[in-house]
């Protein structure tokens, strides 16, 4: 086996960088690269951490400690410049230790570990990445429960399982990762409608700060605002636009106006989920048709605010896609809670069981839609043994 490293910590200056080495000649660079504290020599034993220098001959590069992870693992803890990182990374390629990127380098830790399926090795490269501790924890439990579990009953009930059973179980789990897949990589919400009923209001309610600007005018946005929020278990990107009208959009004056309107039709390809803000105290809400368009097929939630005002927009006027409605006052902050109560609803993360069957990967995801029509016991029995054991590309 060939000796590898990698930096596993984040680019960028911080207080102190970790570069893994991982490998069955790896004791015997460190040897050569690395000079303990004290006059005696290094011994690396597992669970220590040794305190000394990396040089390069005479030329000591950084003070850092070597922990000993396996008898083969080992993390280099140097001062966080970049510069220096580069240095023992250079320094280790010289000993023909092979730069790999960090997944890489788990993968090869993990898979060296006989008794781990292949989830297991997803879920710790997946884990990382997860936008919420719900999501973070929903990957954990694919490991000792959830998918491993249910291919492994799969793989040792097969002669007396029916296909069909096998393939109905795969589909309830991937229509179930869809939704888990939105607790774990969060989701994206478009606030839209027409001008001036508070969009960027809401934007700011839910944000909890004053990201986009508010005024009375017409026309107020025009670039689409982001903000980040946290609606447990849902991490949600939140865009306001600019306020979309037909007639404004035909008859944009000038070009900043126009790429406004364009932009904000754009920007609603991307959503999971549309807020539709209309204002309830005006008569008429001029929903364009183009917006309709759109959304068909989207998830949907109208929003109708300025509720702290008399209504008066005849809500039975509405076009059949929007009559799923909620009442608020975005100034006033009245009926948030019942919306973000919807929001969970809608994408069905309100009461998701984290223990629950899913797949996070698409590897995982491929696997399983094969299973869905698997026409044989064999092949069936190959696809979940890939599930289990198959080999990672990363
Ligand atoms: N009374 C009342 N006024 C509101 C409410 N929400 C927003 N407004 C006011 O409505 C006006 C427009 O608000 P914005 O949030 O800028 O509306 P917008 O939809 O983003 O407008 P555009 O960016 O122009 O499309 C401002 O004067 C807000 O203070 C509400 O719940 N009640
Ligand atoms: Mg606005």
């Amino acid at each position: 086996m060939s000796i590898f490293a990698a930096v596993m910590t984040g680019q960028g200056t911080g207080a102190i960088s970790t570069i893994q080495l991982f490998g069955d000649k790896a004791e015997g660079v460190l040897k050569k690269v690395f000079k303990p504290s004290g006059s005696k020599p290094a011994t690396f034993g597992l669970g220590q951490i040794l305190l000394g220098t990396i040089h390069d001959g005479n030329r000591t590069i950084d003070q850092v400690t070597i922990g000993c992870e396996g008898r083969n693992n080992f993390t280099i803890n140097c001062h966080g410049n970049p510069l220096i990182v580069e240095m023992i990374m250079k320094l280790l390629q010289k000993r023909n230790v092979k730069p790999i990127t960090a997944q890489q380098l788990i993968v090869k830790i993990l898979s060296s570990d006989k008794s781990l399926n292949t989830i297991a090795i997803e879920t710790a490269l997946a884990q990382a990445e997860a936008k919420t501790l719900e999501g973070a924890k929903i990957i954990a439990n694919q490991v000792n429960a959830g998918l491993a579990k249910k291919a492994a009953q799969w793989f040792d009930s097969i002669n007396d399982t029916p296909l069909k059973q096998i393939a109905a179980d795969a589909k309830k789990i991937l229509k179930t990762s869809e939704t888990a897949k939105l607790i774990i990589e969060g989701l994206t919400a478009v606030i839209a409608g027409p001008p001036n009923t508070g969009k960027s209001t809401l934007l700011n309610d839910l944000a909890g700060k004053p990201k986009a600007i508010v005024t009375d005018i017409k026309g107020t946005t025009r670039d689409y605002v982001i903000a980040q929020c946290l609606i447990a278990p849902l991490c949600i990107e939140l865009i306001d636009t600019a306020g979309l009208d037909d007639e404004l959009a035909a008859a944009a004056a000038n070009k900043i106006e126009k790429t406004a309107q364009k932009k904000s039709f754009a920007i609603l390809e991307k959503a999971d989920l549309v807020l539709v803000v209309l204002d309830n105290s005006q008569t008429q809400n001029a929903i364009g048709k183009k917006l309709l368009k759109k959304i068909a097929d989207k998830k949907i939630i109208t929003i109708l605010n300025k509720c702290d005002l008399p209504a008066k927009f005849d809500t039975t006027e509405l076009p059949k896609t929007l009559t799923d409605t909620i009442k608020i006052s975005a100034k006033a902050g009245t009926g948030i809670e019942n919306l973000l109560k919807k929001i969970r609803q809608l994408s069905d993360a309100a009461d998701f069981d984290l223990q629950s069957p899913v797949c996070f990967t698409d590897r995982q995801k491929n696997l399983l839609q094969k299973l869905t029509s698997a026409k044989t016991k064999k092949l069936a029995r190959q696809i979940i043994s890939g599930l289990l054991n198959g080999r990672l590309c990363v």
